[in-house]
């Protein structure tokens, strides 16, 4: 079965998260997937890409397939990983990508919708960043991403958290582009797609890349780089990040230790 649905309507792609036995967790095969949409669409030109979940999902994605995070000791959110090249490819698609979001949105599928260029919610939206709950150090390209969506103190209110922000805080912090009714976020994202597939896609994919180039301009210095590895080294290693895990499967709460 395709784990990614992909649709042209009219000059906007379409592509349909369709994993819901598996609330659309983020597999290194849909990775895969949801990459060869984009590309798909890409080489058709399309200025406007939405991703979405099927029709009234109650889970948009739940993030990151935890039984297929690497294991202790091991970068968990690897530059090459197959999340992180979406959140690229996302970011070097030459046109809109739209995220339309219906029902949960929760850690590594949080951080692709702070990455697609616009979001448009219904009232059951709701967005959680988890790393905490399993362990996890994040890294700093995905921070990066909250920062420039959220700003500092809401980034870290989600992420030291792990609660989910619902539908009317998520438009309030502009985590969402609009807020608008279940009956009609469909219509409504597709009529935004066609208002911006009606503009000159040169201009829209040119001033697109140089949002990504300045917002994504964070002067670090050789040390602070070496730090950061070596801090979120410290908590992949740690065992509260195998406890985090092996808590998930057990369906239990984990007993954290702070080392
Ligand atoms: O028990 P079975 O085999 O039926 O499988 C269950 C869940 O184990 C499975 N499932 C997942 N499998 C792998 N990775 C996941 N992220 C994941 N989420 C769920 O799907 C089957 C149905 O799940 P169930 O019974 O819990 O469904 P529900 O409708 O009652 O609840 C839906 C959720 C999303 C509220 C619940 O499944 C949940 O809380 N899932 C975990 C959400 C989460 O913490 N995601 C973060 C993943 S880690 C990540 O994205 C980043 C690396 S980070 O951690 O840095 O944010």
């Amino acid at each position: 079965m395709a784990l990614i649905l992909r649709e042209l309507k009219d000059k906007t792609g379409v592509i349909t998260l369709n994993n819901p036995e598996r609330r659309n967790a983020l597999s290194l095969e849909l990775c895969d997937e949801l990459r060869d949409g984009l590309d798909y669409f890409r080489g058709l030109k399309a200025p406007a890409v939405v991703l979405r979940a099927q029709r009234d999902a109650k889970v948009w994605s739940a993030g990151h397939d935890i039984r297929q995070l690497p294991t202790v000791s091991h970068e968990p959110l690897a530059y090459d990983s197959p999340m992180e090249k979406v959140l690229r490819t996302i970011q070097e698609y030459p046109g809109a990508v739209i995220a339309m979001i219906q029902g949960g949105v929760w850690g590594g599928a949080s951080d692709i919708v702070m990455t697609c260029d616009l979001a448009v919610g219904d009232e059951t939206s709701a967005f959680a960043i988890t790393p905490v709950k399993i362990g996890l150090p994040y890294n700093a390209s995905g921070i990066v991403h909250f920062i420039n969506r959220v700003g500092l103190n809401i980034a870290k209110e989600m992420f030291f958290t792990a609660e989910p922000v619902k539908a009317e805080r998520a438009y309030h912090f502009g985590i969402l582009n609009h807020l608008v009714s279940s009956r009609e976020i469909e219509k409504f994202t597709m009529d935004l797609a066609a208002c911006i597939a009606a503009n000159s896609p040169l201009a829209v994919a040119v001033i697109k890349e140089q949002f990504r180039l300045l917002a994504e301009a964070h002067p670090l210095t050789a040390e602070a780089f070496e730090r950061i590895q070596a801090l979120r080294r410290k908590v992949y290693n740690s065992h509260d990040y195998e406890e985090g895990i092996k808590a998930f499967f057990e369906k239990r709460k984990p007993a954290f230790k702070g080392e």
